[in-house]
């Protein structure tokens, strides 16, 4: 099966990097200030990644528990990280690197799955017509707009896509960055025809049999990308289960955003991928690496904590998936399988109460330090001391949990 790697993997790092990273306030500053070229071009002018180490970031990747890592190659902006022969907007003529080498060679060290980035729109080129996504949206798009055309863009996205898909070696994995084809404010969108989707992934089909394409397209793909969210329960569409990731932020921003400190705690994102993992998805965690290229050091301590929870509870994790019995009300259920492993949101507690586990489940035992924890049966005439309505007591099985935390 195609996707077992990544069902199996559940867990996975998200690097956007570009000449968004100096600006250093989101991904979408050129877009969001409404830069003009000339104002961006400072970026550009000035790339230097001194700090970018694809070794260290695959390590880390790994280190965390991550199965694979997915790096922009070309964000909206229209910068490529590698060597691309049809623009000179890329990074080795910014800095005489390519970075997408660096990292594809880097994780193939660590024996990490490899995933790429790549963003169907593009501000730079000069055949992307305006539209209401673009910096240049408000101007004079009819006048912008004369001579633009999109089947000359169309060639050039499909000529990169088949650079990074010939000259990189095995890619396990393709996250192209989106459509949206409904009209804001008068300016139509792009659908699915404007990059012909189709076309575009018949040849990642011919160029790599393997590799997982997700729905950006505007066109079914092999999973589907809920952004920013944990869906809470496993998806389907017409009845037919999908594969999914929910890629998620550490701090609202994907690029390196220097004065936002919104962090997420890395309490909150072990129990996002807990929830993920119940609902038969993956979680795919982003990093913003800085200006020069290197993970700001609070992601940095988020990825340890991380690190170290993975380390110890990777058996509930990786290989894991939903478990069909509903779980108590205080967390959510993984299983792998005939082990089930129940993930508390909260703590401490003195009791936990499982419906219709009773005779079901021969030990309970924390998966940290393996040690043994008392179960009972909850009898439905008798619950006052395990403080259980006795509506809810029957076919209950009551895990006695030490109230002083582990
Ligand atoms: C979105 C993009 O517009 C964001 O900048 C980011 O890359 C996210 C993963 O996908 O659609």
């Amino acid at each position: 099966m195609r996707q077992q790697w990544f069902d199996d993997a559940r867990l996975g790092m998200f690097v956007h990097f570009g000449l968004y990273s100096a600006a250093a306030r989101h991904e979408w500053v050129q877009n969001y200030e409404r830069l003009t070229d000339e104002d961006y071009r400072q970026y550009f002018d000035h790339f230097d990644p001194d700090l970018f180490d694809a070794q260290a970031l695959a390590r880390r990747a790994k280190a965390t528990g991550m199965g694979y890592v997915v790096l922009t190659t070309k964000h909206h902006d229209g910068f490529a990280l590698w060597n691309t022969a049809v623009s000179d907007f890329n990074a080795v003529a910014a800095c005489g690197r390519d970075l997408v080498r660096e990292y594809v060679d880097a994780l193939r060290e660590e024996g990490l799955r490899v995933g790429l980035y790549h963003s169907l729109l593009d501000w730079h080129h000069p055949d992307f017509t305006v539209d209401w996504n673009h910096p240049r949206r408000g101007d004079d798009v009819a006048a912008l707009n004369q001579g633009r055309d999109m089947a000359r863009y169309r060639e050039f996205l499909h000529a990169q896509v088949r650079e990074l898909l010939t000259d990189y070696g095995r890619i396990d994995y393709l996250f192209f960055d989106f459509t949206s084809p409904e009209t804001v404010d008068g300016l139509a969108g792009k659908g699915p025809e404007d990059w012909d989707a189709e076309g575009l992934l018949a040849m990642c089909r011919r160029l790599q049999p393997e590799m997982l394409v997700n729905d950006r397209l505007g066109i079914p793909g092999d999973f589907v990308t809920p952004e920013q969210y944990q869906p809470t329960s496993p998806l389907t569409v017409d009845g037919e289960l999908q594969v999914w990731e929910a890629c998620q932020t550490m701090n609202g921003s994907w690029g390196y955003h220097r004065d936002n400190a919104d962090q997420k705690s890395a309490t909150l994102l072990v129990q996002m991928l807990a929830d993920s993992v119940s609902m038969d998805g993956n979680m795919l965690l982003n990093i913003g690496p800085d200006g020069r290229g290197a993970i700001a050091p609070r992601d940095e301590r988020t990825l340890s904590e991380i690190a170290e929870w993975m380390r110890l509870h990777r058996g509930a994790i990786v290989g894991a998936g939903h478990a069909d019995f509903t779980p108590p009300r205080e967390g959510v259920y993984t299983r792998r399988g005939s082990k089930l492993y129940l993930h508390l949101l909260s703590w401490p507690l003195g009791f936990v109460h499982l419906p219709d586990l009773a005779g079901k489940v021969s030990y309970a035992r924390f998966l940290h330090d393996g040690s043994w924890l008392r179960t009972s049966v909850a009898d439905p005439t008798q619950t006052a001391g395990n403080l259980i309505p006795a509506g809810e007591a029957e076919g209950t099985l009551s895990i006695h949990l030490p109230v002083v935390r582990p």
